[in-house]
Formats: C-alpha cells, structure tokens, sequence
C-alpha cells in the first residue's frame, strides 16, 4: 500500500534510496526501513516505527556503505506497528532481505507450515512469511528461490529482494501492486510509484503482474514465474518533479476518490466465495457463535463513518431481519442506551482513534456487550479495544474529508449482512447475488468515475449557489447527508441532506431558483416517490441535480441535469452513486480557491471530545 525504492549500480546506494523515499512519503507511512548491502557482503539495516524526518540526521551519521539496497515505508495491513513488523524483513539465516507492497493473504497456513519445518518467525508481519519461503527454495540462485516461493503465495504484491549468499543484484516481482524499474547509466532504480525516481532518470520499464525482474549492476531481464523470458519496452516519463509530488494528481482527495474503486477491491479481496454465496470475514471467526446469538445491533460513529453505518442499519435490517439502530457517537456515550446479553455493537472508525467513538466503546464494554470494529487502521486503538472487527484495508487517508474510507466501510457492511444473513434466513441464491455482485463493483465504480468531466462542467454551472439541498431515500438517503457534509466541509457552502419524504414536512419552503437540489434517483424500490419529490421541487422552480441509473431517459425530461451511473443492486448503489457527490464537492471546493485537502477548522482524526 505504500512505498518501495531499492537501487542497484557503482555508486553508494543509500543517498538514492533516502531521496527517493523522501519524495513518496506523500503517500502515507506508519514506519519506514533501509537494507544494504556492504563490505563482505553483509548487511546494514535500519527500520523504525515513525517518522523518516525524525530519523534523518542519525541515519546520515550511520554512513551505511554499499552499492545495492532497498528501503520501504510502511502503512500496516498485518500486525501493528513496531519495529520487529517493519520491512525489510528477514529469514532464519538472516540471508534473505525483502521489503513489500501489499497483503498476502493466505500468510497463516503458509507460516503455520514453515514453523511446523523449522523456520522461526520473529514478527506478525505477513511479510515475514515470503522470507522463509524464499529461504526454504533458495540453493544459491536468488530469483530462482523467489519464482519458486511464489508459486505458493495468494495475495497482492510488489516485492524487491537481496539476498547476501547471492550478492550482486536486486529481484523485482509483482501482482497487483505497482513497482517500476527506472533504467539508468549502469545503474537501476526500483520503485512502487515513478516520483521517486523522475530525478535520476526518465526511462522506466513497468513490471506487470506475474513478471520477476533479476537486476545486475550491468544488466536486467524479465520473467515469468515459470521461468520464461519476457521482453518489455522502455517507456519515457515525460513529467517533471513538481508534478508528481502528488503523484499525477492535484491534490490527495481527488487522488483518494480515483482510488475509490481500488478500495472496494481491496475490502473484498480474499473474502468472496461466490459458489457458497457466502463472505469469508476472518476477524469474526472467534466469535462465530456468539454472533448467531444476537438479537440487535447498534451501530456506532461520527461523520461520514456514521453515514456509512445508516447504509449499514438499511442493509443489515433488510439481509439479516435483526433489529438495527445507529447512533452518533457523541450522543450514545451520554445517553442511558438499553442493551442486552444478546446485543452486538458495531463501531466504524477509519482512523480508530475517534474520541467519542472510543468513549461509547469503553461505555459497551462496560455493559459486558459483544464489541466489534470497522476500522482501517491496523493497530488502532479501536482495534485493539474490541472483541473482534474487520478491517477495510483502505490505505492511508491522507486528505481531511473522508472519501476513499467510506467506501471501504460500505464494503465490509454490505460482506457483514451476507455474513450474519447466511448464519441466519439468507438463502444461497440471494448470498450468491450479492457476492457476485460485489466482485463487479470495482469495475462498476471505475465506470463511474468516466463522468468526472461531466461533474467539473456541472461544478462550473453551479458553484455560483449558496445553499444545496440534497436528497435520496431508502439506501440512498445517507448517501445525501454524505453528499452535503462533503460539500459543507470543502467549499463551505450551505448544504443539507434530506429524506425525499421528508421535503414536504418543511425544508420545501425553502426552495426556490437559488436552492438547487441534487436528488439520487436510481431504479430502485423508491425510484418513483423520488421522481415526485423531484416534481414537487420542479413546480417551486427549483433547480435539480439528479443521480440516476444509466438507460434511464425519462429523468432528463425533468431534471436539469443528470449524471448517470451504472446499474446495480440496490443494497450496493451507495457504493457507486456516492462517488459524484464526492467529484461534484471536490470540483466546487477546487473552483472556488479552497485548500481542499486541509479544509479550514477540520482536523484528519477526532481525536478529543
Ligand atoms: C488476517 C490478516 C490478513 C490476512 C488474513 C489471512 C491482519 C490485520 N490481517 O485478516 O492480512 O493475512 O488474516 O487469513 O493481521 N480486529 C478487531 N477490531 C477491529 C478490526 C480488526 O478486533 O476493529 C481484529 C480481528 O478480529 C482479527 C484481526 O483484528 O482478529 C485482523 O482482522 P482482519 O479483518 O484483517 O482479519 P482477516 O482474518 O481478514
Ligand atoms: N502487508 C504488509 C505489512 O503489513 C505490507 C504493508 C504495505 O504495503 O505497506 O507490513
Ligand atoms: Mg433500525
């Protein structure tokens, strides 16, 4: 999820690998690591939890020595953050130095079995788990030990390897998660993301999933797993420094929202068993029965996390038949909440450091109720706290409004319904239907996000509004009170989320030609209630946004303007329809001069009451 450099040629190796470290760091680390190569082949490495900054001075002063290295930070998927879970990681013999990108996902009964011959493992990290295979395949030929290892793995990853016992070169190898070779005068540059190596050289050769790349200080080639060779085209970088900070992007929240797609992947990957129509959700495995044992659930949060759990209450209401509720957390610590043995509390929280959510938390554990997390952050309190939860996998969040994250946790709600459903009434039919479903939404939300230059001329038309009303119903009416808060937290205008039934108890007095609503309206069970409260907001001259299903044609004869996404089931349009929203903020706040990505009086992590 994070970054990786490793440099191989004449000169020291560390400078390259800091530097270039240094420009990636944008995207997010919780730790960071060096591995070289030096004289008499053994092997300097340095890694710590933290920041790289703090470390720098020392790290000058330890004048690691070597031409070959690797270097790594780190955003945790598997075990917490410490020094003995960052990378590089090593095997038995110490032989074996890698630093990787990604989850391997069936890393349990791979170790599980290399204990069970003698390997000994001295972190959580999944990671570590690649070492040892290696190891055990290694005869003195690195990347035949490497081709040989993955063969065994599942899971997404970019890997760069050394090993001391065959000291003259790097292995590559990747699936799923990028890494680049930057080619230069008698000497290559590894990386996960092109920034950090636009300074050294522009010629780069991208590796595909499934390639092994072996790199010599005067040479490279390219394989297959099986050994076959592969020839690649050098391809040119033809961006400047300044422009890839960010990567290809402006800013973290439109980079964040592209990523969308990839986070659903990414909360389901490993966890869809679509012949059993059932969800593998390994996090709950312990409290498998106590789970068939609940009656009610209330689910906990803030903000936007607190929207995705009322996407949450309507899918687990719907899939599973128990009583559902949710509640802000601010006001559940202070209220007197009525549970029972048999209620399970659900807590969502991306950074798992949210005060109040932490508060109400520590407020159910009291009660001696069943505590579960949603959360993305491995290691957070909030995962520590509860008895069991799933985490999303999102990467790290780096702007302040909530985007990617929320997507992450609508996927984990939607697997959870399948989840306790099938422990429940759900029939294998209907588990089979969302689960199949589910595989498809990465490629569904992609195709949603072609409308983004729709959604910046539609930004142009209506940044000049004040006020914004948005509505939806049933599964889409959290999807509006997300829509508005994005909007009210990066241009600062005046929005409001509002049920479509709800209109005409109030908020309708104020509509008039200065008050346009965006209205979600796909062919849903509430399709046709939506279309009237969209008539009623025409008749008062209202202006209409509206969020429909593609072949939809009949919306254009009212709305003002439409932005289609595609077809879905309806327990699962939240995942595709919010992500418009998320564009038409983003355009708007960019539009009118905000510094999107820091938005004023709002911080990243609630972290005090
Ligand atoms: C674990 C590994 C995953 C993969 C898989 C293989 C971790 C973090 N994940 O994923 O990388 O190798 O096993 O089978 O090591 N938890 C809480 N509260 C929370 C979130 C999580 O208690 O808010 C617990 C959860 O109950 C579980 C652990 O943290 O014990 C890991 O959760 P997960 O969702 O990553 O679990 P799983 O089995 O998918
Ligand atoms: N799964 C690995 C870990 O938890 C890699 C994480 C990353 O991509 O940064 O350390
Ligand atoms: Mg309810």
């Amino acid at each position: 999820m994070c970054g990786i450099v490793g440099y191989i040629g004449k000169k020291p190796a560390f400078p390259f690998l800091l530097s270039g470290l240094k420009r990636i760091l944008y995207r997010g680390y919780d730790s960071f690591g060096f591995g070289v190569i030096g004289k008499e082949n053994k092997l300097n490495c340095f890694k710590r939890p933290g920041k790289l900054d703090e470390w720098e001075q020392k790290l000058l002063e330890m004048n690691f020595e070597g031409n070959i290295g690797i270097a790594h930070t780190r955003w945790a998927t598997t075990g917490t953050v410490t020094e003995a879970n960052s990378h590089p990681h090593w095997d038995c013999h110490r032989n074996i130095f890698l630093v990787h990108n990604g989850i391997i996902e069936n890393y349990k009964e791979l170790k599980e079995k290399l204990e069970k011959e003698g390997h000994k493992f001295h972190s959580e990290c999944d990671t570590e788990v690649l070492a040892h295979l290696i190891e055990k395949f290694f005869k003195g030929n690195l990347e035949t030990a490497v081709r040989n290892a993955l063969k065994f793995v599942r899971g997404t990853y970019g890997l760069a390897i050394i090993a001391r016992n065959d000291p003259e070169k790097i292995v590559v190898a990747r699936n799923s998660s990028p890494i680049l070779i930057g080619i230069g005068e008698n000497e290559y540059i590894v990386a996960s993301d092109a920034a950090a190596i636009v300074d050294r050289t522009k010629k780069v050769i991208y590796l595909d999933d499934g390639e092994v790349a072996v790199l010599t200080p005067s040479r490279f080639f390219i394989t297959d797993i099986n050994q076959n060779q592969i020839e690649k085209n050098i391809k040119e970088i033809d961006w400047d420094l300044e422009e890839v900070q960010k990567g290809d992007y402006s800013h973290f929240m439109i980079k964040e929202i592209i990523e969308e797609p990839e986070t659903i992947e990414n909360a389901v990957r490993g966890r869809l068993m679509i012949e059993e129509g059932r969800v593998k959700l390994g996090g709950l495995d312990g409290i498998q029965e106590k789970l068939r044992k609940i009656n009610r659930i209330i689910l906990v949060a803030c903000g936007t996390a607190g929207y995705a759990a009322r996407v949450g209450e309507y899918m687990l209401e719907e899939y599973v038949g128990i009583p559902t509720e949710v509640d802000i957390a601010s006001e559940f610590r202070y209220r007197k909440p009525v549970v029972d043995k048999n209620t399970a509390a659900i807590f969502v929280s991306q950074s798992g450091e949210t005060a109040d959510t932490l508060a109400a938390l520590k407020e159910m554990k009291e009660k001696g109720i069943l505590t579960i997390g949603i959360t993305n952050v491995v290691g957070s309190t909030q995962s520590r706290e509860t008895d069991a939860g799933v985490y999303t996998r999102s990467g790290p969040e780096i702007a302040v409004a909530s985007t990617k994250a929320f997507l992450g946790q609508l996927a984990i709600l939607s697997m959870l319904a399948v989840y306790l459903g099938r422990q429940r009434e759900m029939a294998l039919v209907m588990g089979k239907r969302i689960v199949s479903e589910l595989t498809k939404l990465p490629e569904l939300a992609k195709e949603t996000l072609k409308s983004a230059p729709e959604i910046e001329k539609l930004a142009k038309k209506y940044k000049n509004f004040k006020n914004f009303w948005f509505i939806g119903r049933k599964y889409n009416f959290p999807i509006a009170l997300e829509g508005a808060l994005k909007l009210k937290e990066i241009s600062y205008l005046h929005a409001e989320g509002v049920a479509g039934g709800e209109l005409k108890h109030g908020p309708i007095a104020l509509i008039d030609e200065n008050f346009p609503t965006v209205a979600i309206c796909p062919l849903d069970s509430v399709y046709e209630k939506m279309i009237s409260n969209i008539q009623e907001i025409k008749a008062r001259e209202g202006k209409v946004i509206a969020v429909a299903t593609q072949g939809d044609k009949d919306i254009k004869k009212i709305a003002d303007d439409v932005i289609y996404i595609p077809k879905t089931l309806e327990m699962l349009t939240p995942m595709l329809s919010v992500i418009p929203l998320h564009l038409f903020a983003y355009y708007i706040a960019v539009l009118l001069g905000h510094d999107v990505d820091k938005p004023r009086n709002l911080a990243k992590s609630c972290t005090v009451e």
